[in-house]
């Protein structure tokens, strides 16, 4: 159907919605109703009609006739502009939930008083749908469920993308000298896989110029607010950012505020209090005279508060204030430990690079090894054995160019099979240095099924580290559901590490099965899974997971030395 015809006809369904929940006549809105769906269902461009033909169309008449021409030449209609202005655009927004039409938002109007969707979603949570006529308890929880889709769609945004969103406003921020200090800090400081909105902070001396430097940056979509030191801008991405200018003497505690989370902030807070400080995004102050005691930097609050200063990915109160109030906090995995990797694909499977290709980019970021595990099950099954032996020649011939700099290791990533066997035999993962098993289909087996299924692959003498072992996909995917513990007992025992994946739309295993492995003395491997050398860099992202599992450096096998990492790829 023409783009056209469609911009029509959703502007006569939004005038019928409109018009039905302001009281209109009934007939009137039926009939504009019937307009939308006469041009929706028209074959040909309504553009391309001629007033006659216009005319002909079931239910137009003159002055709707007029009106559809308003439409193709401007996309509104004045009498559209009319009826928005006299609906609340919170009453619109709620028309847009599946399962919400024009008549019950009418009614949830002109009942309850509710005129958008925060106070719906209170209505529903004090359960004030079920007293309406016609409207049930089936009706609140289906709407609740419609609220939450909404929001979770529109809002939150993958981490890689709101991270690069961040370091690129920061870096254009700080070339201007009027920029003495900036950061991000929310829950992309925190390192959660999704990112609600942006929080930045900078100081300099002359905030109202900072906020007009932001306002006006490139690249952005629209000024949501801008206020002498605090502003909110959209991004071209649909990401809204916040940027706070903030005094020197504040930073630090700003910083602390809007990293969070909220549930670490008020946990620090009551200590705070209960030592006779007052703490908030200005600073920490004596309540008995007022003076500020610390600000300038998030160390100096949580020292004179008496803790260690919790890595930002640690601050979500699972027990992170405890351990630094006793001076015990666990010393997590930084990237800076990272030595190699131990996930890539190139071309002999689907990879977009070369053996070489791959070692150099690794080699620019600092890794001493890198293993290429490409997935020779699926694509070469017949000869596999002999592609191993071509890739071994490659990499040997890339080793030797390399001189030790960077060390290519073979491995292959096999798939487990619904019984949980590989995919490839022991022949074949004999001839290289390492295996990762991994689930690639059939997700949906019940518990009991999936769990058979992976405890058996964890058993198998060759298989050296699990790969993204519950295969979320976030956004799409919620991943194999298997009994954990069983599953990490058997890793345990048969000394299997678990991935943490640094795919963005992965980030598995999460922090708390991460928590849940470390109890069985489990260890974990941080792989990037790279399909091309761009992809080599996300190790960062991996280590912020581990970091919010509280995973240590010596917990993690590539964080060893390659003649270490040998002997424990020998064991298998
Ligand atoms: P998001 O944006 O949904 O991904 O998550 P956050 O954690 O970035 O949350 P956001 O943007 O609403 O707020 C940023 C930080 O500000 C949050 O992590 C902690 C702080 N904050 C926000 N609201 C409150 C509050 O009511 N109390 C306290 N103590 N802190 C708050
Ligand atoms: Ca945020
Ligand atoms: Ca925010
Ligand atoms: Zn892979």
């Amino acid at each position: 159907m023409p783009r056209v015809n469609d911009e029509v006809a959703e502007a006569f369904q939004e005038l019928a919605d409109l018009l039905q929940i302001a009281g209109d006549d009934r007939f009137r809105v039926v009939a504009y109703r019937r307009v939308a769906e006469e041009i929706a269902a028209l074959a040909r461009d309504v553009s391309t009609l001629d007033d006659k033909e216009l005319a002909a169309l079931r239910g137009v008449g003159r002055a709707t006739a007029s009106k559809i021409r308003e439409v193709i030449k401007t996309g509104t209609m004045a009498k559209l502009e009319e009826a928005r202005a006299a609906v609340p655009p919170g009453i619109r927004d709620m028309t847009a939930l599946p399962g919400l039409g024009p008549k019950t938002a009418l009614m949830l109007y002109s009942e309850l008083g509710v005129s958008n969707l925060s106070e719906l979603d209170r209505a529903i949570k004090e359960q004030k749908l079920r007293t309406i006529k016609g409207l049930g308890t089936k009706t609140e929880k289906n709407l609740a469920a419609a609220i939450r889709r909404f929001k979770g769609r529109k809002e939150r945004v993958p981490i890689d993308v709101a991270l690069s969103v961040a370091e690129g406003l920061l870096e254009e921020l700080n070339k201007s000298p009027i920029v003495s200090d900036s950061a991000f800090c929310g829950s992309l400081r925190r390192g959660k896989e999704t990112i609600g909105d942006l929080d930045l902070l900078a100081t300099g001396t002359d905030p109202a110029a900072i906020m007009s430097l932001f306002t006006s940056l490139p690249g952005i979509k629209g000024v949501a607010a801008s206020g002498s030191t605090k502003s909110s801008i959209i991004t071209r991405e649909g990401l809204s950012v916040d940027l706070r200018v903030v005094a020197p003497e504040e930073f630090g505690a700003a910083l602390q505020y809007f990293s969070g989370s909220k549930e670490h902030n008020v946990r620090v807070r009551e200590i705070a209090v209960t030592q006779g400080y007052k703490l908030s995004e200005y600073g920490l102050f004596r309540v008995s005279d007022n003076a500020r005691v610390a600000g300038a930097t998030e160390e100096e609050i949580y020292g004179v508060l008496g803790l260690q200063t919790p890595p930002p990915t640690m601050r979500e109160n699972r027990g992170e204030i405890e351990m630094a109030l006793k001076g015990e906090l666990p010393e997590v995995v930084q990237l800076e430990d990272i030595q190699g990797d131990l996930h890539s694909h190139t071309r002999y499977s689907d990879g977009s690079a070369t053996v070489r290709e791959m070692a150099i980019t690794a080699m620019e970021l600092g890794r001493r090894y890198l293993a290429v595990t490409d997935h020779l099950d699926a694509w070469v099954k017949s000869h596999t054995a002999h592609t191993i032996r071509q890739q071994a020649e490659e990499i040997t011939a890339v080793n030797q160019e390399f001189g030790g700099r960077i060390t290519v290791l073979q491995g292959v990533e096999v798939d487990i099979g619904p019984e949980g066997t590989m995919a490839l035999p022991d022949s074949i993962l004999d001839l290289v240095d390492l295996v990762i098993a991994s689930i690639h289909r059939r997700f949906g087996l019940d518990v009991e099924a999936q769990t058979r299924r992976v405890v058996r692959a964890m058993s198998h003498p060759r298989v050296t580290i699990f790969g993204h072992p519950t295969g979320r996909w976030l956004g799409s995917r919620e991943g194999a559901e298997f009994d954990l513990a069983a599953v990490f007992e058997a890793a345990a025992e048969n000394q299997v590490a678990m991935e943490i994946n640094s795919n963005p739309a992965r980030l598995d295993l999460k922090d708390d099965h991460l928590r849940l492995a470390k109890e069985f003395g489990l260890r974990f491997a941080i792989n990037t899974d790279s399909h091309n050398p761009g992809h080599l860099s996300r190790m960062r992202l991996g280590v912020g997971m581990a970091q919010r599992g509280w995973v240590t450096a010596p917990e993690v096998i590539n964080t060893m030395p390659l003649d270490k990492l040998r002997d424990i790829l020998a064991k298998r």
